[in-house]
């Protein structure tokens, strides 16, 4: 069957074989630190610095991995397929982008992105950035925090995604556990939309059921072997 538009979704189980912790499976991130104290505008408010090192710590962490064979499977077949590409990803890391996919829509925001909460201004984050950073626009010390989407809070670019994922043929989701929404929904979106949906993932996820077919095991294999 030959596609005309693919979306793909990817969540942290991409990014584990370059050295990034998931956040669900044995010893990831939500089995150190309760999502409730550092991913939510709540947290923040509570004890911005634990926010800003919880952060500061991932983004330092960046600096010491490097994108894997998946990653660079997925900018592939960007250059390679005659068709559209769009990569919708759940994380943080800047590993797509580093393996030469371009236009990724980052849903959750970005770690190299940092916002003022207070007027709104986006820009490059400093590695670490503190409640002592003043906004360059509005001066503000109140406001800076990472550019990331927090439990309660409205993902980036959604009419976007579900234009994009309208209009595809085949709904590819890579490396998430299904248990984060809207992103978890998706699958149902695209097969409402007659769309063909694949899961490539260590283990089936809590939606695999929904997808007309599903592959587990490593994505550094699974990727490369699906764009082949
Ligand atoms: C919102 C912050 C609405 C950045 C994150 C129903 C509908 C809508 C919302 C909800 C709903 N039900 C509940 C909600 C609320 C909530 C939610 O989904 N809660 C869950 C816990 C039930 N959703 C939200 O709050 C979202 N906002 O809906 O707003 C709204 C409407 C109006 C007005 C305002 C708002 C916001 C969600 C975003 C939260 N932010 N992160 C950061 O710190 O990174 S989410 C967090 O989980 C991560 O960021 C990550 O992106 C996300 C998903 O995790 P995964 O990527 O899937 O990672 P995980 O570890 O879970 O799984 C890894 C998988 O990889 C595993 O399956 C594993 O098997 C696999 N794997 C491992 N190794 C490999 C591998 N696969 C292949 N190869 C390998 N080597």
């Amino acid at each position: 069957m030959q596609f005309q538009s693919i979306l793909i979704l990817t969540g942290a189980g991409i990014s584990a074989e370059s050295g990034v912790d998931t956040f669900r499976d044995v010893g990831g991130i939500w089995s150190k630190v309760r999502l409730e104290d550092v991913a939510t505008p709540e947290g923040f408010a509570r004890d911005p610095a634990m926010v800003h090192d919880f952060y500061n710590q991932r983004r330092a962490g960046l600096a010491g991995v490097k994108p894997n064979p998946a990653h660079h499977a997925l900018a592939r077949l960007e250059r390679e397929f005659s068709g559209s590409v769009t990569v919708v990803t759940q994380n943080i890391d800047d590993l797509h982008e580093r393996a030469g996919s371009r236009g990724v829509i980052h849903m959750h925001g970005e770690l190299a992105k940092a916002l003022c909460a207070r007027c709104g201004t986006r820009g490059p984050s400093p590695d670490q950035l503190s409640t002592e950073l003043a906004c360059r626009q509005c001066g503000s010390l109140a406001g800076m925090r990472p550019d990331v989407v927090w439990f309660g809070e409205m993902p980036y670019h959604m009419d976007m995604i579900y234009d994009r994922l309208a209009a595809a043929d085949l709904f590819v989701s890579i490396g998430t556990s299904g248990a984060v929404y809207p992103a978890a929904g998706f699958v149902e979106d695209a097969r409402a939309n007659g769309s063909r949906t694949l899961e490539l993932n260590l283990e089936p996820s809590a939606g695999t059921m929904l997808f007309s077919e599903a592959r587990h095991g490593p994505a550094s294999r699974l990727v490369p072997d699906f764009v082949d």
